[in-house]
């Protein structure tokens, strides 16, 4: 999760997330690449007092490197981009659906396969109520329990208005709409605890409605949950 000191994205917890990581720091090199030449291109008009080029009034070899290097910028920015979007909306075969509800203001879950049925509401842990440890606007009384490595179809929707169920550590964020269904998947590659929140702007307890998701094994996930 996100920490006091965080300077970049959370760590993340499936392969989407690594590849988005990947995607932003590749971004943000490129970036700074760009800003320093651009600072140095200017630092050196102001050093040399030179602001004008007299020498020639025309080079095609110029106005070809300079419409070429940005657009491979940008293409380079795009590809990996696109492919990103199409690999996170891909709906694989999967072990198990889960369905997400958005309700104001909190959030419900069903898990209706393997002939057991679970629908929890989970609410968010009071400050006064908080356990020793805790995250405050972060703990729920009721914890969304998944197993991990197994591909989870999420159906999400919402019984009211607007919501968003967001994870940052899985590279996610789904739009809950009523009258919707969208889909998403989700694949843990370890065990742990993850956080989220909506994100959505959905009402005054908009920011009291978090997603707090447990990654265990199958053994313990099918004794907590059927
Ligand atoms: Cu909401």
């Amino acid at each position: 999760m996100s920490m006091f000191n965080s300077l970049l994205l959370q760590d993340m917890y499936n392969l989407v997330g690594v590849e988005c990581y990947l995607f932003h720091d590749y971004a943000m090199a490129l970036l700074l690449l760009i800003l320093v030449g651009f600072l140095l291109i200017m630092w050196g008009m102001v050093e040399t007092g030179n602001y004008y080029v007299n020498k020639y009034s025309f080079s095609n070899m110029l106005e070809f490197v300079w419409t070429v290097i940005p657009a491979f910028f940008l293409f380079s920015l795009g590809v990996p981009s696109l492919c990103l979007m199409y690999y996170m909306e891909g709906a694989n075969s999967s072990d198990l659906t889960l369905k997400v509800i958005g309700h104001q203001w909190y959030w419900s879950y069903e898990i209706n396969d393997f002939g057991g049925e679970v629908s929890l509401d989970s609410y968010m842990t009071p400050t006064k109520s908080l356990p020793i440890g805790g995250y405050r606007t972060l703990e729920v009384d009721n914890s969304l329990v998944l197993p991990m490595l197994s591909n989870i179809r999420v159906l999400v929707t919402s019984s009211d208005v607007l919501h968003s169920w967001a994870l940052p550590s899985m590279g996610m964020k789904v739009d809950a709409c009523p009258g919707r269904l969208n889909l998403m998947s989700l694949m843990s590659m370890r065990p742990g605890v993850i956080f989220g929140q909506c994100s959505e702007i959905c009402g005054v307890n908009h920011s009291f409605m978090p997603i707090k998701v447990e990654f265990v094994d199958w053994v313990t996930f099918l004794k907590s949950n059927l």
